[in-house]
């Protein structure tokens, strides 16, 4: 097939990287059901995909990686910008022609004997204002039809493209051998360039996402005036049919698609309360010139979601939005490969089971002798669109505008359920001190705290100091437009160890408060930390387990912790040298100082 695009930067990128890959084909995606269908019949004649039970998984497939790629390699991601100093001290780097010089022979004749795929992709609504646009070539087809799910293919973004344009991304995906030694996902944010070799795994492959939607695209909105974060974006509806909506950024694995998709307590659904999901993982925001306002839009077009522990009770709307034309990846199968299973889905493993390596296990023994069916990070690949929720408004060109922002982490005593930060710039150190607590399920000693501000420590494409003034000059900015801030901590643990919040779709009840706030309908009550919520403020009704007593305990300020707090965030603070805003350093000050009183 030849080009489908006019424009002369593509065409000789693309030539380019014939000459480098040698394919003995190159396929231009189109997005059209039939060679899409073609591509999946292809992939499941050759094992690349397995067939599920069409009847109870229409459209879904299933796919099992190399044992040794499961996960996104945050030791063997680089940032390569020309001075090592403007990659910062929080990513890898390395000097960009030496990665070039490294990786061009790897990459020399990769694709021979193999099939080069050219898929046009589109970061947000084809043609809007706050879009972007990509190309990736690959020699996967898992990465096509992940691709087609994850983000807007088709031959419309040519179209949107124009014939001239240079600005899109050039992203370079190769299979290779899946050798782990020789693994890279290497980004040079200055020449709007993504290679990745030796890996099939989502995260390091389906380079729209990460890869683009963060990494590079945080590096483009320093440069263009819009931020790129690591944040869900969600509607709440009120019974007067007015919406209001909240971006949050929590580190990887601490519930963002389940809070993105809640399903309110009977308490709200009742008085007509409704939660709309525009965005689970990712936000593109900027601030609209007419209104003022800050704006953003979900630029990813499906759920790359971790499968354990999604189950009705946690996440009711995910598990329907995997019920068709989903990929599952790392899933154990049940009854000779017909559904999927996972650890947390219910408590009835199958029987009758395959693993996720491909051994074929009897579920209920295996798990009894301490192992797992599905991978921990398994996942499924499921089209937005197929969410029972999803917002009105998940294709507006304009995006949606931003009351609140929400910070948060998993924290056994520090933080209190939910706080709001005095001011912008206050906010902007909330995120930047951002941290999560190892728990007993990861590696590594328990309880160790890891600063992750604003969720984007594996993510900023450029030098963190520098990423905090970006925040910090937005706000100045947005002016009295600017979103309220608020830090929420679900993961609170009582002496015994137990959670002190029951979280999921209870987490509304913290989400009313903060948009009340966000409306001046209720007091609050000024701490060293930011305003706290009177406890009477927090509506119980319906929730029998809670008293006002256990909600004191939940937003109660223990002042030894936070007195640590300061001394651990000046450590951390350290690390940026004099590329830390002076702001935040004033703003640490002064919490030490109000902590003193
Ligand atoms: C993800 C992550 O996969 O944050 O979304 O790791
Ligand atoms: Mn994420």
């Amino acid at each position: 097939m030849t080009s489908q695009t006019k424009n002369p930067n593509v065409n000789a990128w693309i030539e380019d990287m014939i000459a480098l890959t040698k394919p003995d084909k190159v396929v231009w995606i189109t997005g059209e059901k039939a060679q899409l269908d073609s591509l999946r019949n292809e992939a499941l004649s050759t094992g690349e995909l397995i067939h599920l039970n069409q009847e109870e998984l229409p459209g879904c497939v299933y796919h099992r990686t190399a044992v040794n790629d499961v996960a996104r390699v945050e030791d063997r991601t680089f940032i390569c910008s020309r001075s090592k100093d403007d990659a910062g001290p929080t990513n890898n780097w390395c000097d960009p022609k030496e990665m070039y010089a490294k990786l061009t022979p790897m990459y020399d004749g990769a694709y021979k004997g193999r099939t080069m795929y050219v898929i046009p992709y589109s970061m947000g609504p084809v043609g809007s204002p706050l879009s972007k646009i990509g190309v990736e070539l690959t020699d996967s087809i898992y990465v096509v039809l992940n691709m087609v799910i994850m983000t807007r293919v088709g031959t419309e973004v040519w179209e949107a493209f124009g014939d001239t344009s240079n600005d899109f991304v050039r992203c370079l995906h190769a299979k290779l051998n899946i050798d782990k030694e020789n693994r890279y996902i290497v980004h040079f944010p200055e020449d709007n360039t993504i290679w990745s070799i030796n890996s099939g795994y989502g995260g390091n492959v389906l380079l729209g996402k990460k890869c683009f939607a963060l990494r590079i695209a945080s590096y483009q909105g320093k440069n263009e005036d819009w931020m790129a974060e690591h944040m869900l974006i969600l509607g709440v509806e009120k019974p007067n049919g007015e919406v209001k909506y909240i971006s949050a950024a929590f580190p990887s694995a601490c519930g963002k698609t389940n809070l993105a998709m809640l399903i309110p307590p009977k308490t709200y659904t009742e008085k007509g309360y409704k939660v709309w999901t525009v965005g689970d993982d990712i936000a593109w925001l900027r601030q609209n010139k007419k209104d003022g306002k800050l704006y953003a839009i979900n630029p990813e077009f499906g759920f790359f979601g971790v499968a354990p522990g999604t189950n009705a009770k946690s996440n009711l709307n995910a598990l329907q939005s995997c019920k068709k034309d989903t990929i599952f990846t790392n899933v154990a199968l049940n009854n000779d490969n017909e559904t999927v299973w996972w650890e947390g889905l219910d408590k009835n493993p199958p029987v009758n089971a395959t693993e996720w390596t491909g051994i074929k296990v009897n579920g209920p023994e295996w798990i009894a002798s301490g192992k797992v069916l599905a991978n921990p990070n398994s996942r499924f690949t499921a089209p937005a669109l197929n969410c029972p929720c999803i917002s009105k408004e998940f294709d507006n060109p304009q995006g949606v505008p931003i009351s609140a922002i929400v910070f948060g982490g998993r924290r056994a005593k520090t933080a209190p359920l939910v706080y709001q930060a005095f001011n912008w710039q206050h906010g902007t150190f909330v995120g930047s001190t951002m941290a999560s607590e190892t728990t007993a399920a990861a590696a590594g000693a328990v309880g160790v705290v890891r600063r992750d501000p604003m969720a984007m420590l594996p993510f900023c494409g450029y030098h963190m100091g520098d990423y905090f003034k970006h925040w910090l000059k937005i706000g100045k900015e947005l002016g009295a437009n600017a979103p309220k801030i608020f830090h929420v901590n679900w993961f609170k643990l009582d002496d015994n160890g137990h959670f002190m919040w029951p979280g999921f779709g209870d987490n509304m009840r913290v989400l009313d408060w903060i948009l009340q706030r966000c409306e001046d309908a209720v007091d609050a009550v000024e701490c060293p930390i930011g305003y706290l919520p009177k406890p009477e403020d927090i509506n119980l009704d319906g929730l029998e387990e809670m008293t006002i007593d256990s909600i004191k305990d939940l937003l109660n300020i223990d002042k030894a912790l936070w007195t640590q707090e300061v001394v651990n965030i000046k450590e951390f603070y350290a690390k940026f040298g004099n590329r830390l805003p002076n702001e935040l350093n004033v703003e640490l000050s002064a919490l030490e100082k109000r902590l003193q009183k």
